[in-house]
């Protein structure tokens, strides 16, 4: 390579580094990028694209709706982490389920992906995750739009929509992402939990699995078996304090270490969540903990699954 060529191409990566460290400071730090990271083993530059969700007034329980932004970022060559981040907080118990849909926004379409349903009990977090299995590069030539809704009991009801992929003009940024070079995870059964509700009185079973994705943080995926539980609701689920069996009676509710992604109960949901949690790898398997599934959110009381992690349990 001469001379020349070797300085102007320096000088472009500088630019690019610097453009996209300054779109960071400006609009995604902390908010909704949250695999970014400096400095590290093995950081990388990748792709990301941000769309805008505007809020949609109705008559429901939020009238005004919710506006945030939906970041979807390369993960690896074949996943996309899709973050769905709200602007404010709000204090509702309603899980809102997420979706990607077909056409444009004006002249919707049926679902295409559904993404991380965000719990509104996680408050502080205003945020949801997903993983997808597409490139980014699918992302944006995809005739789509995003939508918030209320939750699953009244889906009719939007509180944001925005246009995605060849509906949007919006252009890839670069981000840094810390990638550890080769992965660990572990994965630890959850047992099902019989109870007295009636939209799923035997518990399910499922799987939560992890996935060193920084060295500081860890990638979780709770997995239903079979798929959606298919009850129409919406389950929380959280990292807590302690053994699964310690509190069974639930004379004294365990602290809440991290909520995971709640998993949607819709049908035709794959019974999945996914949660970018900031506790390296080495600090989930070695904590005193569990995971443990809820009914919702008005009867944190009710659970439908729960399993040991860590220092309570042996990986799979
Ligand atoms: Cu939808």
């Amino acid at each position: 390579m001469s001379d020349p060529v070797r300085t102007l191409l320096t000088a472009l990566l500088t630019a690019t580094l610097l453009i996209s460290t300054v779109l960071m400071a400006a609009c995604a730090d902390d908010v909704v990028a949250p695999v970014q990271g400096v400095g590290g083993d093995a950081p990388v530059l990748l792709e990301q694209v941000t769309y805008s969700l505007n809020a949609v007034s109705s008559e429901g329980a939020l009238p005004q709706g919710l506006s945030g932004e939906v970041v979807f970022q390369e993960l690896d060559a074949s996943r996309m982490l899709v973050t769905v981040a709200i602007d404010d907080t709000v204090d509702t118990p309603l899980i809102h389920p997420v979706h990607i849909h077909e056409n444009d926004a004006d002249t919707g379409g049926p679902i295409a992906f559904f993404l991380g349903a965000l719990d509104n009990n996680a408050r502080g977090a205003a945020r949801s995750v997903h993983v997808i299995e597409k490139s980014l590069d699918s992302l944006l030539t995809f005739d789509g739009h995003v939508n918030i809704h209320e939750s699953n009991a009244t889906r009719d009801t939007l509180l944001a929509q925005g246009d995605i992929g060849a509906n949007d003009n919006a252009s890839p940024t670069l981000f840094q992402l810390n990638r550890v070079a080769e992965p660990r995870h572990a994965a630890y059964p959850l047992q099902a939990v019989p109870n007295s509700s009636t939209q799923a009185p035997e518990g399910f079973e499922g799987t939560v699995r992890f996935e060193e994705l920084t060295p500081s943080q860890t990638l979780v995926q709770v997995q239903v078996d079979g798929g959606s539980p298919a009850t129409g609701g919406a389950h929380p689920v959280h990292l807590r304090e302690g053994a699964a069996g310690e509190h069974a009676d639930d004379s004294a509710p365990e602290v809440v270490i991290a909520y995971l992604g709640a998993i949607d109960g819709a049908p035709e949901s794959l019974g999945t969540s996914w949660t970018v949690v900031n506790r390296s790898y080495d600090e989930l398997l070695d904590a005193d903990a569990h995971v443990r599934i809820h009914l919702n959110n008005e009867a944190l009381g009710t659970s439908v699954s729960a399993g040991d992690i860590g220092a309570n349990a042996v990986p799979m």
